[in-house]
């Protein structure tokens, strides 16, 4: 469409133009972006469909990523890069006066997702793209994505998200691939020729519309595609309330994770997931229809991947299509199904693990708890005969029990491969979490552990390190990231050092600017940038590190003597609205901000920072300016963490427990790159099963916990009248469930030893590089490569033009 600067200008303003009516000089800036989007769209259709109709006639088999969340953020920088047109068009855009990167904040995140769940969904599409692999993903287009956080007065404020405000120039709405998906009703059974035959009556039936995204590769041919489901009216039923069934509908794509507190956001929630599930896989089936193969077949040509248990539905789904709808027997559709699909588990939390009454189950999707009840009778059938008498273990293991349906124990008994995302995550099932299912599909169980593309958290985000580390081992490492190591020969290379050194600066340099616009607070760019990022939960610790920070400045107020290098706490979180405890958690935070930051005893030598509303474009900004990655969960709670890999790839230094993916980070760069401390994940499992942990002790022997604890109720933030006493009661009354006062010495003897190191810069710099030369392998195209290889079986298919 355009090979040089030139040629895009003509393009461009044509475009405009036409699209808007307006002449150049009198265009927005919104205009402007939404013009260069839809020719960027129009760029990359013609690579769209070659792709689709070359898959449909000559691919191999094709991967349908199921999943509730998919965070994609900002994709216009993101599909420029991919493209290979970024210089021109950034050329071409400023001799027209733009700056690409002002049109770059004209556009809303796709935030459609809470977390490193849908934030992996989205690096799985870069890599599978990136790849030349057939992998597609489907989710759900929420009118509102995750709130968007405002703090106010130190609270969390929840205000409804806007993505969808001015459109959203990526997608393609798709009316004729529109499905229909059924509701309550009654299932009626009869015989045709000597055959059983359900049929679903009296249904309620939403049409779901799919919008369709471009997931371009990066310098490929391949575009595939990450489908949207939205639900709006069928035809709309005699003698009813029209606007109310409309916005009943509608309502099933508003929101992503509805409060489900009650029966009615239950019923939401279980709506979403079966809309996902029951649209995702009739359009999956409808395609591959169409290539006249038979559905027999289905497994050699078709994954359907389980992301988390929200798509776990996808079992009795499956079944319900071959059997009902294909007329396939029992065993036929059983195999079938569990060779079709696969499974990732992200928590070992057990809390966190999905069940669902079947109160409501039941009556809203008929057929498919019918379904559900018959898988259970048998695989119980199957447990009973392995293990004759043991009541115990078929009532732990059943996959519907005391009055709910249990997702994980359905999509664990419905797939052929069942995968956890860090070594020790995967450990931590089978021989605890999930042990029971286990010993019986010993070979379902396998490792994936995560990954991030690395062009969004590199290339895009840290250019100016992605160029240094180009000039030093050429460019192979876009495409094979193991070449990172590479870098390894400049460890002791000073003016490479140096470089690396003055990119961090700027990178620092250029967040303290969005601090202080955002949050107002002026921050010193040669102190150390202490980040800690993430969904803010009991078990990701927050609280620890503020108690740090607390100790930190009573000691600095006490004795004059105590000079830390100066530090900027900088912390980004939200916390699910109806978490009391996450909540109070932000409040403490910016509490004590305010009091630090206002002292002028020591607000020389450190400041705390909470950046509002946390989300991939602001995590663009501030992984690259690091020099500290917080990673302390309670060990065995973090299942991975991604967190982590971006930091470290961004050169930070992990301070860490040795959770999730801390293990296998910790074992890549050695211990003296990394600082660990705090329990390890078997004591803390040993405390779990056996008891032996009290809380009180570590308050009673240790002054510092003593002192920080109190300074929680005892008046020492002032106005702040019984704010904290649930966080000083889950200490000390709930015996503190996250062994926050448990961790907290060894916590603070770590951070002294960053305190020691950083100040020797060429040692620290050092580290930096290694850690950045070790992180090739948590690249997600390797994670990619091994869900492929190993659970998928799908092979890369080049594109022709
Ligand atoms: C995260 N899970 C894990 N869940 O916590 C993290 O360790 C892991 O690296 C990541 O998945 C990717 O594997 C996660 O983000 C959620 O957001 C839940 C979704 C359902 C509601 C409760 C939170």
């Amino acid at each position: 469409m355009f090979s040089n600067t030139k040629e895009f200008k003509i393009a461009y303003l044509k475009k405009l133009e036409m699209t808007f009516g307006t002449s150049f000089d009198e265009s927005t800036k919104r205009e402007q972006f939404q013009t260069l989007g839809a020719m960027i769209r129009e760029y990359v259709s013609s690579e769209w469909i070659r792709t689709n109709e070359q898959y449909r006639t000559v691919g191999g088999k094709q991967v349908y990523y199921l999943s509730i969340e998919f965070l994609l953020g900002r994709l216009l920088r993101h599909n420029l890069m991919n493209l290979g047109i970024e210089s021109v068009v950034t050329e071409g855009l400023q001799e027209l006066g733009i700056d690409l990167g002002d049109l770059e904040e004209i556009e809303a995140d796709a935030a459609l997702g809470n977390g490193g769940l849908g934030r992996l969904a989205a690096c799985f599409l870069d890599s599978l793209a990136s790849m030349n692999l057939p992998g597609h993903g489907c989710g759900i287009r929420y009118k509102h994505g995750l709130f968007e956080q405002k703090i106010v007065d130190g609270y969390q404020v929840e205000l409804p998200e806007q993505w969808l405000r001015h459109g959203h120039v990526w997608e393609v709405r798709k009316t004729d691939d529109s499905v229909e998906v059924p509701f309550w009703g009654k299932v009626e059974s009869y015989q045709e020729n000597g055959k059983l035959v359900f049929r679903h009556l009296h249904a309620e039936t939403v049409t779901a519309i799919p919008y369709d995204l471009p997931v371009i590769g990066y310098n490929t041919s391949t575009v595939n595609t990450l489908r949207l489901w939205s639900a709006e009216p069928s035809r709309f039923p005699a003698n009813i309330d029209i606007l109310k069934y409309k916005k009943e509908t509608e309502s099933i794509s508003e929101l992503l994770y509805p409060d489900d507190t009650h029966d009615e956001g239950k019923i939401l929630r279980l709506k979403q997931q079966y809309l996902l599930v029951a649209a995702s896989l009739q359009s999956i089936v409808r395609s591959y229809k169409k290539q006249n193969r038979s559905l027999i077949h289905l497994h050699e040509h078709v994954g359907i991947h389980i992301n988390d248990t929200h798509p776990a539905i996808a079992v009795p789904e499956l079944m319900r299509i071959l059997m009902d709808e294909e007329g396939l027997g029992w065993q036929e559709a059983w195999s079938i199904t569990v060779n079709t699909l696969s499974y990732t588990n992200h928590t070992t939390l057990s809390e966190a693990l999905e069940k669902w009454p079947v109160r409501i189950f039941q009556p809203l999707l008929p057929r498919i708890f019918m379904i559900i009840e018959e898988i259970n009778e048998r695989f119980c059938q199957e447990l009973w005969e392995k293990f004759p008498g043991d009541w115990g273990r078929i009532e732990r293991m059943a996959l519907i029990a005391h009055g709910e349906v249990r997702m994980a124990p359905l999509a664990i008994v419905g797939s052929h491969s069942v995968n956890g995302v860090a070594r020790l995550h995967t450990e931590i099932l089978m021989e605890r979490e999930m042990n029971d299912y286990y010993q019986v599909f010993p070979d379902r169980f396998n490792n994936k552990t995560n990954g991030i593309t690395h062009r969004r958290w590199l290339l895009k985000a840290n250019p100016n390190l992605a160029n240094l580390i180009t000039d030093s081992i050429g460019p192979e490492w876009i495409n094979d990231t193991t070449q990172f190591e590479k870098l390894l020969h400049f460890k002791k290379d000073s003016v490479f050092l140096e470089r690396l050194g003055d990119i961090k600066k700027a990178n620092k340099e250029k967040l303290a600017k969005i601090i202080y616009e955002k949050a107002g607070v002026s921050v010193d760019t040669s102190s150390i940038f202490d980040v800690q990022v993430k969904r803010l939960h009991a078990y990701k610790r927050q609280l620890l590190n503020v108690l740090h920070i607390m100790y930190l400045y009573n000691r600095m107020k006490s004795d004059s003597s105590f000079q830390p290098y100066p530090r900027t706490f900088i912390f980004g979180a939200k916390a699910s609205p109806g978490y009391y405890f996450a909540k109070k958690v932000i409040k403490l935070i910016n509490t004590v901000a305010d009091k630090v930051n206002h002292d002028s005893h020591v607000n020389d030598k450190m400041k705390v920072v909470f950046l509002e509303n946390y989300r991939v474009s602001l995590a663009e900004d501030i992984f690259p300016a690091a020099d500290i990655s917080e990673q302390i969960s309670t060990a065995s709670k973090e299942a991975s963490g991604t967190g982590n890999m971006k930091f470290m790839m961004n050169g930070a230094l992990t301070l860490g427990t040795l959770d999730g993916a801390n293990v296998e980070i910790n074992e890549l760069v050695g211990e003296e790159n990394i600082f660990l401390f705090g329990l390890r994940a078997q004591e803390v499992l040993n405390f779990q099963k056996n008891g032996g942990y009290n809380s009180r002790e570590y308050y009673h022997y240790d002054q510092r916990i003593r002192e920080v604890t109190e300074q929680l109720v005892n008046g020492f933030f002032p106005d702040t009248d019984g704010e904290f006493t649930a966080i000083y009661d889950s200490l000390l009354d709930h015996n503190d469930q996250y062994f926050v006062l448990r961790d907290f010495a060894s916590y603070v003897a770590i951070q002294e030893k960053v305190n020691m190191a950083y100040q020797d810069q060429s040692m620290w710099l050092e580290k930096s590089l290694i850690n950045i030369a070790k992180s090739g392998f948590f690249s997600s195209d390797r994670t990619i490569n091994e869900y492929a290889n190993q659970i998928w079986n799908i092979k890369p298919f080049k594109v022709n033009n």
